[in-house]
């Protein structure tokens, strides 16, 4: 089966706790910390590789997760980090974060990889908390938690040539002409329900993949037919090949076919119509098919057409040379069309922490203070008063005070309350 659209839900792994320990040996009277940090959580990676074609694999697990970091333990042993998690997908792989619809990545070289979700890092130990003012803490910190998102998987295959056509026109006998690509040919519409990709070969030894898509019909961009979900696979072609039944074996008039398609692209995403295109006039073996095409170069004349038979295979190669060059001379970044993606999203970038009020409760809020206190294990009254501290080193209590708090008012992160001191 085909897939070329899913949605999953990543968590990343934690980061292991650190520990908090204290050296104990026979003859040193003054222990010191000896807590090691923990290890950190598995990443949860995409990888391009070429021997998938779809993203069925994707289909049947909705929820994915990397394993937690090893907890840090006594004797400075620090706990190892988690395996990675490695998920293959076929090379054209489009991933969008759905919070915010930005693309994260795309995967269109063998063997590119890319960190879809982080890892936590592990929580420092108290030998790693060492301070100068203080050379043996009674702390340490939580494991971060693993990134957490839902996303969008999909694939938008890379083909340097995209067939397009009404049903029945005759593409996918074309493409099996041209490529070793053997997808099924019959005489009723939408024998082709998934695209199809094929290396197509010039005379001259140069490679170009060809992509047979599903037929469109009028109102595909509205859900007609087999819709126009495939026309993203057009997205990344570099050539449009329009494909017409000019004997028109149907009754249709070409050029109406011609027209009625170079609206569907439009209303799918109008930058297809600045792709270049070409029009292969098809079924030349038929009666009908001259005083057609004469007609209709009257009426199109800005763009070469090709007169082919794919039922004999006539004029094909011709086809096959002319897109060759013709993809020579077009710039090679566009060739895989890469999308661009967001950088890479780091909450330090954000302001630390937001203040809102929910009644009478402060609450602070935003990835970076959330984390600090995740990470925070309250375990003493002291564990309090360091995390307290650290609120105010941020900044938080100024902040507080100029909203308008007073001594005494209630404040919250997350699900933990604390009151307003000085
Ligand atoms: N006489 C003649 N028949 C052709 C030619 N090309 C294709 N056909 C026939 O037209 C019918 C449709 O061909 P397909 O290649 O399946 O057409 P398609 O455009 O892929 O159709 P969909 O997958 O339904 O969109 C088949 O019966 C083919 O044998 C041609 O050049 N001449
Ligand atoms: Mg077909």
């Amino acid at each position: 089966m085909f897939v070329d659209e899913v949605e999953v839900e990543l968590i990343a792994g934690n980061g292991g706790n650190g520990c908090t320990a204290f050296r104990r040996e026979k003859y040193v009277a003054m222990g010191g910390p000896f807590g090691g940090d923990g290890g950190k959580g598995g990443d949860i990676i995409f990888k391009a590789d070429s021997g998938l074609n779809t993203l069925l694999d994707l289909r049947y697990q909705k929820i994915y997760k990397a394993d937690k970091g090893s907890n840090g333990e006594g004797k400075n042993k620090d706990g190892a980090n988690a395996k990675d998690l490695v998920i293959k997908v076929p090379l054209g792989t489009v991933v969008t974060n759905l919070d915010n619809n930005e693309v994260i990545a795309d995967l269109v070289e063998q063997g590119e990889e890319k960190v879809i979700a982080k890892g936590g890092r592990g929580g420092r130990g108290n030998t790693s908390l060492r301070t100068k003012s203080n050379s043996c803490p009674d702390y340490s910190e939580n494991g971060e938690e693993g990134e957490h998102l839902k996303i969008k998987v999909e694939l938008k295959l890379l083909a340097d040539v995209g067939l397009v056509g009404l049903p029945s026109v005759g593409k996918s006998t074309i493409i099996s002409c041209l490529s070793a690509s053997r997808p099924k040919i019959a005489d009723y519409h939408f024998t082709t329900l998934i695209p199809n990709l094929g290396v197509v070969k010039t005379r001259n030894n140069k490679t170009f993949v060809m992509a047979d898509l599903p037929g469109l019909i009028e109102g595909a961009s509205t859900g007609l037919g087999l819709g126009d979900k495939f026309l993203k696979h057009i997205e990344r072609t570099k050539v449009i090949a329009h494909v017409i039944d000019m004997a028109s074996v149907e009754g249709r008039d070409p050029y109406d076919d011609y027209q009625l398609i170079n609206k569907e692209l439009k209303d799918f995403n109008e930058k297809l119509l600045d792709k270049p295109q070409i029009v292969i006039a098809n079924k030349s073996d038929l009666d009908g098919f001259k005083e057609n095409l004469d007609k209709f170069k009257k009426k199109v004349k800005d763009i070469k057409i090709f007169e082919v038979s794919a039922a004999t295979n006539t004029g094909l190669q011709e086809v096959a040379d002319y897109l060759g060059e013709l993809l020579d001379t077009m710039p090679k970044e566009i060739i895989k069309n890469k999308i661009s993606t967001h950088k890479e999203y780091t909450y330090q970038e954000e302001e630390k922490f937001h203040i809102t009020k929910d009644d009478d409760v402060w609450v602070l809020s935003g990835k970076y203070i959330e984390n600090l206190f995740k990470m925070t294990k309250f375990e003493s009254e002291e564990d309090e008063y360091r995390f307290a501290k650290k609120l105010s080193n941020l900044g938080v209590d100024d902040k507080l005070r100029e909203k308008g708090a007073k001594e005494g008012d209630q404040v919250r992160i997350l699900d933990f309350y604390f009151d307003l001191k000085d």
